[in-house]
């Protein structure tokens, strides 16, 4: 008996599977100059409302939910959008873009805003995503072959990044731009909420991964690269330490079943959807 392979199957409008490899990837560059989101609109009218895409021509093999952090970085909103877009499209992935801005003026919680972008984008999607992908705003991949999915095990994607002489500052570094599945997300109960400012959540959630017996995959130097944005450096947070050494035993107890917040808004805009949300103790 023949069994037809996965790029022959159809969906109901008879549109083919897309291929597991999308063609014509490989380097691409970056425009980094400053640039109006106006301007960035009117390039893509193919993108949904929100930052919405699915592949024109095939059915998607990846659903992709792609959350960024946000606070303060309206320079780099426009030639963040203005990269991603064309390089995901290329990949043929259906995917969104969600920006999640913390309202308050509290020290930058970035993994607290990344449960909430992983909560929120959910409630945007029928069936909801599998994949999500947790960026950085100053991160832009320059690689289409750095695939945005998610693989059998969560992905640090961004190990080679120029600012940091394209070298792994330390073996289990899992910051700026991480895959994770939607099983592996919750079974981890999402990141810590206790992160205040900056530093140490990324690392947090590698002891949730490990403790969860997961183990961190990568693609190759060459392909996982990326280039940094110039911004000013946020101030560490010195609790960071300690929050680190309790993160297994605080598991179950800090994460997405303890995540409170007060939605502000969620706004479609033409490149992407706009979470804003006050996410400190008033709150
Ligand atoms: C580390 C930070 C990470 C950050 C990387 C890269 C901490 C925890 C103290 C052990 N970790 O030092 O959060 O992503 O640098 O900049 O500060």
């Amino acid at each position: 008996n023949l069994v037809s392979e996965d790029t022959t199957q159809v969906n109901e409008q008879s549109m083919p599977v897309c291929d597991e490899v999308p063609p014509d990837l490989g380097p691409v560059t970056a425009n980094k100059t400053e640039m109006e989101l106006d301007w960035v609109e009117k390039k893509y009218p193919e993108v949904d409302s929100g930052g919405f895409y699915s592949p024109p021509n095939c059915t998607a093999r990846h659903k992709v939910a792609i959350i960024v952090p946000f606070r303060d970085r309206h320079q780099h909103l426009a030639i963040f959008l203005n990269h991603m877009h064309p390089f995901l499209m290329k990949q043929q992935i259906e995917y969104g873009i969600f920006i999640v801005e913390q309202n308050d003026t509290s020290a930058f919680n970035r993994a607290k805003l990344m449960n909430i972008g992983f909560v929120e984008s959910q409630k945007k999607k029928p069936g909801g995503w599998q994949c999500f992908i947790f960026h950085d705003i100053d991160l832009l991949p320059l690689d289409s072959r750095n695939l945005y999915s998610c693989p059998e095990q969560p992905r640090h994607m961004s190990a080679s990044i120029d600012k940091l002489k394209f070298t792994l500052p330390y073996d289990g570094i899992f910051g700026g731009v991480s895959a994770m599945t939607l099983e592996q997300f919750t079974k981890v109960n999402g990141f810590s909420n206790r992160y205040w400012g900056w530093g140490g959540e990324d690392d947090d959630m590698f002891h949730r991964m490990k403790k969860m017996h997961y183990h961190i995959t990568r693609y190759n130097m060459s392909i996982a690269v990326y280039t940094m944005l110039d911004h000013e450096e946020s101030a560490p947070n010195p609790k960071r330490f300690k929050l680190l050494l309790e993160t297994s035993k605080t598991l179950e107890k800090d994460g997405l079943s303890t995540l409170k917040y007060d939605l502000v808004h969620v706004e479609q805009h033409h490149l992407y959807t706009h979470v804003l949300a006050n996410i400190d103790e008033r709150s």
